[in-house]
């Protein structure tokens, strides 16, 4: 079954201003648990003491996912990840030809030998710890370099080796640059050196293909997602929870598991906390996600959602909605009037027809039209006893 690694309080505290302080992210680790994934990669420890004390209050919260640190390939760096008392470990060491030569200059074995001291050194202190190694920057290093330093990482006891996609490189169906050619050829080449390390996947969504490459990932066998809320992150950032949770469940992935009806909150709790907001459009999660606004649409959507929505609103808890403006027909009007209570006024013709076109001259100021608030004051206009359409039939004027 494929698990899911949350990376929004270490990864999505990447993303330049974000901050969250040790109580946003308790809250944030508690909704991720209540939503059901599998690892939450909290930080590291060794960057600054409220990261620390921060892991290890997670780490003690008594929640049901893993809870991980992520460390340099530093025996310091691991040794505060190992105080904070977790219960994983993400190792990353870029083995590509030029971070070797550029910047850490040092050669492929010297490399790999640092890999292996660390991990061993940390699954000597800790021996049911679950150790990650990355090579960063796995699918533009050479795949020679990738495969040698997997196998000795997994031979030192790692237990999951990750494809990362660093910078946002990969395309789904090119030959060797997808997302997919890797995870096979890792499986196949450490299946035969009799290794069956968990491969991990972290998409960087450079090209708008983080969701597209993880499902590649998850096509060609991944165990192991990498997402965080609003695909928070470095640059463009990584996979949004939200959309792949809907996609796999959507393709009857782990028996549907997840509490999908938790994520609202928790996109809005981030949002909220990491001052940056959810675009209206944005799938899932938006506030247009599941609103028909268009005349034709309304008018189908009002015998059958299922006429312009695939997905169903009620498995997040949420219920389609109704937007009202410039592209309005009839029916979005009366059933904007019955969603406020004025059924009886629904029915007649004449007042909806005004109504209608009210609302198109209110468009042009081209923001929303707030049917709650909104709808009631322009219906109250027609509201007198005297007003000739609605005369004799208005309840509600005082
Ligand atoms: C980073 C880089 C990283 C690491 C991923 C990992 C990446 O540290 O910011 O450790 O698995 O994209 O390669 O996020
Ligand atoms: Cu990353």
């Amino acid at each position: 079954m494929i698990q899911i690694l949350d990376s929004t309080l270490r990864e999505g505290e990447q993303t330049p201003g974000v901050y969250f302080s040790p109580k946003k992210k308790l809250v944030i680790a508690q909704m991720l648990d209540w939503i059901g994934v599998d690892i939450i990669e909290v930080g590291n420890p060794a960057v600054d003491s409220e990261i620390a004390s921060s892991v290890k209050q997670i780490a003690h919260a008594g929640l049901k996912a893993k809870i991980g640190a992520h460390s340099l390939c530093k025996i310091d760096h691991v040794q505060k990840a190992l105080d904070c008392g977790v219960d994983f470990l993400g190792v990353f060491f870029s083995v590509s030809q030029k971070r070797l030569q550029k910047d850490y200059k040092i050669c492929l074995e010297t490399a790999i030998a640092k890999i292996v001291e660390v991990i061993s050194y940390a699954k000597t202190q800790k021996p049911d710890l679950l150790i990650r190694y990355t090579p960063e920057d796995t699918v533009r290093s050479p795949i020679e370099n990738v495969i040698e330093a997997a196998r000795a990482a997994v031979k030192a006891g790692a237990n999951i080796i990750s494809i990362a996609d660093t910078t946002g490189y990969t395309t789904p169906f090119h030959p060797q640059r997808s997302i997919y050619f890797y995870v096979k050829t890792l499986q196949e080449e450490l299946g035969n050196s009799g290794l069956y390390p968990q491969i991990e996947v972290h998409c960087h969504n450079d090209k708008g293909l983080a969701l597209a490459n993880a499902l590649d990932a998850y096509r060609a066998g991944a165990d192991i997602i990498d997402v965080s809320v609003m695909g928070l992150g470095e640059r463009a950032g990584i996979v949004d929870l939200g959309e792949l949770l809907i996609n796999l469940t959507e393709m009857g992935e782990a028996g549907n598991h997840w509490q999908l009806g938790y994520l609202q909150d928790l996109y809005n709790f981030v949002s909220e906390h990491s001052h940056i907001s959810i675009p209206p459009h944005q799938p899932i999660t938006g506030k247009n996600a599941f609103t028909h606004y268009a005349g034709v649409h309304v008018k189908a959507v009002a015998q059958d959602e299922r006429l312009y929505q695939s997905l169903n609103p009620q498995i997040l808890g949420k219920k389609s909605s109704l937007a009202l403006g410039m592209q309005s027909g009839y029916t979005a009007v009366e059933l904007a009037m019955k969603q406020i209570g004025r059924e009886e006024l629904a029915e007649n013709k004449d007042l909806v027809a005004k109504i209608l076109q009210e609302i198109k001259v209110i468009a042009k100021r081209g923001t929303p039209i707030d049917i709650e608030k909104e709808l009631p004051e322009i219906v109250d206009r027609y509201c007198t006893n005297q007003h000739p359409i609605t005369n004799g039939i208005c309840t509600l004027s005082t």
